[in-house]
């Protein structure tokens, strides 16, 4: 499958991000589950809390093109554990989100998720004010969708 699965912490942005990267403006309300949205699969936060429940974002990878690994830019800690990134068989692009806020430390999480992730780039973005949104939409389809291939599915 052609698509790019979301993860990281409850309340990090991940489903603010999804509508930001569709062009979409209603605000986003609480992920109960797995939700396939066009080229992007957005995930619980509690998936990555739990380790118990590492098995679902891993299985459901195997159908994924790339694993985007969002950190919030406002927390002090990651939920993400050392390697993290290395235990999904796709490749992973980092996300630090809410670098518009005035509580954000954009370095300190960028070293969080590289923790998690040793390969891979890291996009600094903001949902609100749509910074960066536009990279990292690029790249996703880039990595996605490779070029050349236009088959879909
Ligand atoms: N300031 C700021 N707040 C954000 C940003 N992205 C998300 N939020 C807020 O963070 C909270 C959690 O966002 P949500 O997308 O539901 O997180 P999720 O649990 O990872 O899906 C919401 O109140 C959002 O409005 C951002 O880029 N900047
Ligand atoms: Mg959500």
């Amino acid at each position: 499958m052609k698509r790019a699965m979301v993860i990281g912490s409850v309340g990090a942005g991940k489903s603010t991000l999804i509508r930001a990267l569709l062009n979409e403006e209603r605000p986003a309300s609480k992920t109960q589950s797995l939700v396939f949205r066009d080229w992007l699969i957005d995930t619980p936060g509690e998936y990555c809390e739990n380790p118990l429940q590492y098995r679902f974002l891993i299985a459901t990878s195997f159908d994924t093109r790339l694993l985007v690994l969002v950190q919030d830019a406002t927390r002090e800690r990651s939920y993400f554990p050392p390697g993290f990134a290395g235990g999904f068989p796709v490749p992973s692009l980092g996300v630090v989100t809410k670098i518009d806020s005035p509580k954000a430390d954009t370095a300190k999480a960028k070293r969080f998720l590289r923790q998690a992730m040793p390969k891979g780039d890291i996009f600094e973005v903001s949902s609100m004010t749509l910074e960066g949104i536009e990279e990292l939409r690029e790249r996703i389809e880039s990595l996605v969708q490779p070029k050349g291939k236009s088959d879909r599915g």
